[in-house]
């Protein structure tokens, strides 16, 4: 921040300010059964439990003994020379040192999550390539043998067998890299590579910058917040670049590359006369055995046996958006209806891997008849059963799984109730191959008219709008009331995650919507194409098929050669995760003005903050935000879309059709 009124007015905006729990009507009755049921639930504990003001602002350090040592930003606006010297750790620490050590300590971590995810869809792509898991197979050759190109291996005289095994050792190498480039950098604009290259910031391996940043980060190490935050860059990258796009590569070619798919979303798509087994997490290798398991004959059999009508399989979290997005599975709802599901005392299992799962789980279902399965060994939670999953047996153990759930159904207890009358259709199943195949046709298939449509200003720019629910802002609010702003001002928007379900349960991700909710000239071309004005493309890993798409686009020509030239930006409204620290660090790092809402990590330092906000526009191409008003974070997106017109020469072409829509409306009201 430039100057303490800035950021005395960055630091009151971190507080929550709404009381409002939730926007979605589902969601709501749940919270209220949950009252009758006598269930503490997310909703209740964030009222009880107030954030640590000192964490919140990143100004505690507890990397040793000699602490935690608390060096909250200063409370009086001006802090002579003195006061700021003695405001420091116990080694000595700037307030700098210590909120650039816990930001990149936050992307070390999202980038782990993301990227163990890959090693382990890299692990069973590699024995299904062989042959030696059952019920995985390759299913999308071109893209195959695309990837292997993009790792340098040499396809001549090779069976697609041979290429698919030779891929994944060398996939599962990248993870261990010492030296050199992470091969998928390559995919970057060249202009971009250059400037990283520059700052010495391409990612070597995954996993030796996770282990840099840890040791980087330790004790009396790197003390500089610059190259403490620029380490947090380069290992952003081998999110991005690396972890994120490796599993959503290997996993549209095990699983197949998501097309266009109608399906349901929210808590209605759960049955009252069915077996429920829902799938939450991340990892898509028990669901897609799920997916085959609940059609066995036999087990179809037993449920009926049971009294069951069926079975009835739906995603929660990411693990939703990865059947959903290759299966058109339901979608019961994101991170913050976890609990709700089990609520509704229809859910006879529930099965989580990794990530974003809430321990309360456990005690929730305690209190239902709920079977919480845990199924990751990188994840037990005490109180739940496990069956490991083991990509060697995977459809047995998914079997295994869905007879649990079957011998359960009889078990239910208490009052049932489904908030039935409330699902929504969606279609989802953007990938950034499909929206170019939609685009251009199967003949031509391009992103020409998605860049033209930008360059005559029908399209205003491109936004990606991602992330979490967090507890401390009203859930699905600030994403959808940013995503209407955009669209209403003729900005497309790419989403994934729980902010694409967000958008599925209030009725965004329908072609119709367009003539609702968009702006005159992003509906014209929505209408024209066939989709929606916000385009589902993915789990959280999915973001790097918006670098992608944003990749395409520079390709395309016609607007700059890098990513940071594009009319486009990106934000995450209500995050909560440290994934989603890594995934905005890796847009920033990618060139892309970025937006986050709910609260801003590094607030106890004005420089650390300032770096991020400022400073590496001028170093990366593009830069942080916090604004937690999603309306003014989304015209801050827009201002920005407008300034990159501006710098294109394209800002005319905008001028001129909003010329021709006055121009409709005065021939209309004639
Ligand atoms: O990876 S958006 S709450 S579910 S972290 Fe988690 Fe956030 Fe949802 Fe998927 Ni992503």
């Amino acid at each position: 921040m430039a100057d303490d009124k800035k950021k005395s007015k960055v630091a009151s905006k971190g507080k929550s300010e709404s009381s409002q729990k939730t926007v979605c009507a589902a969601t709501q009755l749940m919270i209220d059964k949950a009252a009758k049921d006598g269930v503490s639930t997310v909703f209740d504990r964030v009222e009880t439990i107030k954030p640590c003001p000192i964490g919140a602002e990143g100004s505690c350090c507890k990397n040793c003994a000699m602490g935690p040592c608390r060096v909250p930003a200063p409370k009086k606006k001006k802090e002579s020379k003195e006061e700021k010297a003695k405001r420091v750790g116990v080694c000595g620490a700037t307030p700098e040192t210590i909120s650039a050590r816990n930001f990149v300590r936050m992307v070390a971590a999202g980038t782990s999550a993301h990227s163990d995810h890959a090693r382990g869809v890299a692990e069973t792509f590699l024995l299904a390539a062989k042959g030696e898991a059952p019920g995985f197979e390759i299913k999308d050759e071109q893209k195959l043998l695309q990837l292997a190109m993009d790792f340098g291996i040499d396809l001549e005289n090779k069976s697609t067998k041979k290429i698919a095994i030779e891929l994944g050792e060398v996939v599962l190498a990248e993870f261990g890299r010492q030296e050199g480039e992470t091969a998928l950098t390559k995919r970057a604009p060249l202009k971009r590579q250059e400037l990283w290259r520059q700052l010495d910031i391409i990612p070597r391996g995954i996993d030796r910058e996770i282990v840099e940043l840890m040791h980087r980060t330790h004790m009396g190490v790197d003390q500089d917040y610059r190259s403490l935050l620029m380490a947090g860059a380069r290992c952003s990258l081998a999110d991005g670049w690396g972890g994120s796009m490796i599993s959503t590569e290997l996993q549209d070619i095990m699983f197949g590359n998501p097309v266009p798919v109608h399906s349901k979303i929210n808590l209605g798509v759960l049955r009252e006369d069915e077996v429920n087994i829902v799938v939450h997490g991340h990892e898509p290798l028990l669901p897609e055995m799920l997916v085959a398991a609940v059609k066995d004959p036999e087990l179809q059999k037993l449920a009926e046996e049971k009294g069951a009508k069926g079975i009835n399989l739906a995603g929660m979290c990411c693990s939703a958006n990865e059947i959903l997005m290759r299966h058109g599975i339901p979608v019961a709802g994101n991170f913050l209806q976890q609990e709700l599901a089990i609520i509704t005392g229809a859910v006879d299992a529930m099965t989580v891997d990794v990530q974003c799962q809430m321990q309360s789980l456990a005690q929730v279902a305690q209190c239902y008849h709920t079977k919480l399965i845990t199924t990751s060994p990188k994840a037990k939670i005490t109180g739940a059963v496990h069956i490991e999953f083991d990509e060697n047996d995977g459809l047995n153990i998914a079997k295994k799984i869905v007879k649990e759930a079957i011998e359960n159904f009889p078990n239910r207890k208490g009052e049932i109730f489904v908030p039935k009358e409330h699902t929504t259709d969606m279609i989802a199943g953007f990938s950034h191959e499909t929206i170019n195949y939609l685009l251009g046709g199967i003949f031509r298939s391009s992103y020409r008219p998605l860049n033209d449509n930008v360059i005559n200003g029908r399209i205003r720019g491109v936004a990606g709008v991602v992330g979490c629910n967090n507890a401390r802002t009203t859930h699905d609010d600030h994403h959808l009331k940013m995503i209407k702003e955009l669209i209403k001002n003729d900005v497309i928007v790419l989403t994934t995650g729980c902010s694409a379900m967000a958008c599925g349960k209030a009725g965004l991700l329908t072609p119709e919507a367009a003539r609702i909710y968009a702006g005159e000239g992003l509906a014209s071309v929505c209408e024209t194409v066939g989709i929606p004005p916000v385009l589902h493309m993915g789990a959280c890993v999915d973001n790097s098929r918006i670098l992608m798409a944003a990749t395409a686009m520079v390709k395309e020509g016609g607007l700059g050669d890098d990513i940071s030239d594009l009319p486009a930006a990106g934000a995450a409204p209500e995050w909560m995760s440290e994934k989603a620290i890594a995934i905005g660090q890796y847009f920033v790092a990618s060139g892309v003005f970025t937006v986050f809402g709910t609260t801003w990590p590094t607030i106890g330092s004005e420089e650390t903050t300032r770096v991020l906000f400022e400073e590496f526009e001028e170093t990366l191409g593009g830069k942080w935000a916090f604004e937690p008003d999603p309306i003014k974070a989304a015209n801050l997106m827009i201002a920005h879309i407008d300034s990159k017109r501006k710098a294109l020469g394209i800002d005319k072409a905008r001028e001129r059709v909003l010329y021709d829509m006055e121009m409709r409306r005065e021939l209309e009201s004639a």
